[in-house]
């Protein structure tokens, strides 16, 4: 049968004008013809062998189908980015709860019935594009907002400072923590050599490696981070007023982290963590969702928060400044296409709408010309901003032309301005207070490449945020201190090291330096490089809960996965309770049994199995419950893939439920237990060894929430003891 008759598409021109964003954005792959053809529409008669003399004879330099598709193919890939290469991207909205009039003329910021549409996009820093997901290493947190006034760009990370002061150290600081150019080693790791010689050479470093060697640094999901937009804004409003701003987002299922062990393992095992737990989590209707707050310092009254607010090493303490809630972003779309949308979508701390400015951080101030710059090299033409994922919504015109690449076909006859041709219109941007109007800031200093000294002090916020630590946080970070240094060769980094953070707390760098094969710190060793001044601002607050993520529990179980263990022989009368209850409050139950395909229960009904032990290992769920059933404990019992299992979710500091006779898979982890289950009593937190009578009157799946919603039990003893 001859192949349907194609529609000749008419070629679209004019980019200029507002335009649906959302059909935009899909129209490029949605079509009905499915007859294959080349680039130039040329139907293709075969495509599976190529053009040759006689069936095995040399194929043909003629054969231009075959050449055109090799071509393509061999640039299929584009630069990766420089920092951030690995990164996940959503679609969704953002809406004010209130006008921000007040403080910003932004136009997005004013209306709470109107959802502003947004393109997020989250990231590692230091890895290439395929390095796994769930390294130790800040979260970039991109989100481009497409308002009525041009695009605006909030490019933030999962930490609220950063590890230098001035632009001008942000090649050494890369350079540093990739992968050390001679062997090109390790991946996506600031565990080696140049990394730490680098850092403890730069103690203005300080504060953000304590972030670093934090659990924020092993997010449990990219929906359970907090973002920051780091550096200090200026919002201005319509009577020109400005005031500082510095943004933070505010995740609704609350900030959780892995434990360091289950970060490693999950690297290994489903190196895709994050990107699939933030796709699934979209596909199946759980939007994640954030809220947007800000702290807003009334100018000329930065000068009283005790340091420069212009210091991107300093956060304001919420404890200082609170943070006002104004709206909230929902993540409610997955990308149709990863490389158009998430690999093309260039974000820039440039792109500004009216009402919102720069300050003079030099951080930021940098950053401003690195955006654009590295999106020429990346996606190869100034005709970036012509990509469906980073066009605005809002019309736009200049007399910018051609280019590489360039999409628009501009049917005036001016490409000038002033112009009288041009439509018979003289073209000209109108008065002064329309469009962005930059804050007239006064300016009056000597050309000078010479750091504030304001900015002298490295360690008072890093001490801050030591003292703000839960004791299991603080435990966390001297061990993450220790796995980093201890891979590091050289000794005299390690020590050098260790003396700075006796900067910080001198309880900190001994317990660090203790495994290290070093000297005890020595706190009056010069901290850093020759010439550092070492200076101490008295933080005007010593605590600061915020700073916490024990802090920030969330309180639920949404999306929260837990595994059941089963075999033959299975009890599902309480099974059956537990999961009903832990479904219907937005948990995600899975059976582990030892086989796929189905198990049989205690009174011969099928259970359909979910996954195997061999496929879906602990570290994916964030809780385990053991139903009853004497043959199915046993042959859980028999099995070292189910003991492993629940041996590493107690050393992860999971929540386990054991009911009835499935108590005896926790025999494994050595707690005794009587013949009768009621006789044991809880062994420690977050495991709950369930009284059969309590489960069906809903007491153990209200336990069981509660300890699941808590996340990690990090108070949990004896976990360095579990061989898992
Ligand atoms: Fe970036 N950064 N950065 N950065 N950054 C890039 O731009 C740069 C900094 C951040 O998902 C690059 O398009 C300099 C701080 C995010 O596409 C590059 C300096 C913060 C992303 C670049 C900084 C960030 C980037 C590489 C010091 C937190 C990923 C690819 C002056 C506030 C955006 C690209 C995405 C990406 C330069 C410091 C956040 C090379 C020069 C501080 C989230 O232009």
């Amino acid at each position: 049968m001859p192949p349907p008759k194609r529609k000749a598409a008419s070629p679209s021109g004019n980019m200029d004008g507002a335009k649906d964003k959302q059909s935009q954005l899909a129209a490029s792959t949605v079509g009905t013809a499915r007859v294959l053809t080349t680039n130039q529409g040329l139907e293709i008669p075969d495509n599976h062998n190529s053009l040759k003399a006689g069936v095995r004879g040399p194929t043909l330099m003629e054969d231009f189908i075959l050449r055109e598709k090799i071509t393509h193919f061999d640039h299929e890939r584009i630069p990766e980015r420089a920092v951030h290469a690995r990164g996940s991207g959503a679609h969704g909205y953002f809406k004010v709860y209130k006008p921000m009039v007040q403080y910003t003329s932004a136009a997005f910021l004013q209306d709470p019935e109107i959802e502003t549409p947004v393109f997020v996009r989250f990231s590692t820093v230091a890895g290439s594009k395929g390095s796994a997901d769930t390294v130790r290493d800040a979260r970039g947190f991109a989100v481009k907002f497409y308002t009525s006034e041009g695009n605006y760009d909030l490019v933030g990370n999962n930490m609220p400072v950063f590890f230098i002061q001035d632009a001008i150290k942000f090649p050494d600081l890369i350079h540093a923590v990739k992968p050390e150019p001679h062997h090109e080693m390790p991946q996506a790791a600031s565990a080696h050599d140049t990394f730490w010689d680098f850092a403890s050479l730069m103690p203005e470093s300080t504060h953000m490696l304590m972030w670093i060697m934090s659990d924020r640094a092993v997010p449990r999901s990219l929906r359970m981070m907090e973002g920051f937009g780091v550096h200090a804004f200026r919002f201005v409003n319509a009577r020109g007023d400005s005031c500082f701003v510095k943004f933070h987002w505010k995740p609704k299922l609350g900030v959780h982290g892995l434990a360091w062990d289950e970060a490693q393992k999950i690297a290994g095992k489903d190196p895709d963590f994050h990107r699939r737990d933030l796709w699934e989590a979209i596909e199946s209707g759980n939007f994640p969702e954030w809220e947007l707050g800000v702290q807003i310092v009334d100018a000329g009254k930065e000068d009283e928060l005790g340091f420069d607010i212009l210091d991107p090493t300093k956060l304001i303490p919420e404890e200082q400044v609170p943070v006002q809630i104004i709206g909230k972003l929902v993540l409610n779309r997955n990308p149709d296409n990863f490389f158009a949308e998430t690999e093309q979508v260039a974000f820039h701390p440039g792109h500004l709408v009216p009402g919102i400015d720069f300050s003079n951080d030099p951080l930021l101030q940098g950053r401003l010309f690195s955006y654009t710059d590295t999106q020429l090299s990346r996606l190869g033409s100034a005709n970036f901003h012509e990509i469906p994922i980073n066009s605005s919504v809002c019309p736009m015109h200049n007399f910018q032309r051609d280019g590489l690449h360039r999409q628009t076909i501009n049917k005036e006859r001016v490409a000038y301005e002033p112009n009288t041709l041009g439509n018979g219109t003289e073209f000209r941007v109108d008065g002064a207070a329309q469009g962005f109007q930059s804050y007239p800031e006064q300016i009056e200093s000597p050309k000078i490449r010479r750091r504030s000294p304001s900015f002298d002090d490295h360690f008072s916020q890093a001490t801050l945020f030591w003292n703000s630590q839960s004791t299991a946080e603080k435990d966390h970070i001297v061990a993450a201190f220790r796995f980093e240094l201890s891979k590091v060769d050289v000794p005299d980094i390690r020590q050098r090291m260790v003396d700075n953070l006796a900067h910080v707390d001198l309880k900190l760098a001994t317990r660090v330096a203790a495994p290290l094969g070093i000297k005890a710190p020595d706190p009056k060793a010069a901290a850093g490089r020759l010439g550092f001044r070492d200076y101490r601002i008295t933080s005007k607050v010593d605590e600061d809960p915020a700073l916490r993520m024990v802090g920030r529990p969330g309180g639920s179980v949404k999306t929260r996965k837990v595994a059941i263990l089963v075999a033959d022989g299975v009890e599902t009368t309480h099974l059956r309770r537990i999961q009903q209850d832990l479904v219907d409050a937005g948990a995600l139950c899975k059976l582990i049994a030892p086989h796929l395909g189905t198990v049989s229960s205690a009174s011969g009904r099928r259970l359909a199995v979910d996954h195997t032990f061999a496929n879906m290992p602990s570290v994916m769920f964030d809780a385990v419950l053991i139903p009853g059933g004497g043959n199915s404990t046993a042959a859980l019992c028999a099995m070292g893939e189910a003991v492993h299992f629940v041996l590493e979710a107690y050393k992860h500091c999971k929540t386990i439920c054991a009911v009835n006779d499935g108590v005896q898979l926790l025999s494994t982890l050595g707690f005794s237990h009587g013949k009768n289950p009621d006789m044991v009593t809880v062994p420690t937190a977050g495991v709950i060894i369930a009284d059969a009578r309590k489960v069906l009157d809903g007491h153990i799946s209200q336990d069981f929430m509660a300890a699941i919603a808590l996340h990690r039990h990090w108070e949990r003893l004896n976990v360095d003891a579990i061989p898992a």
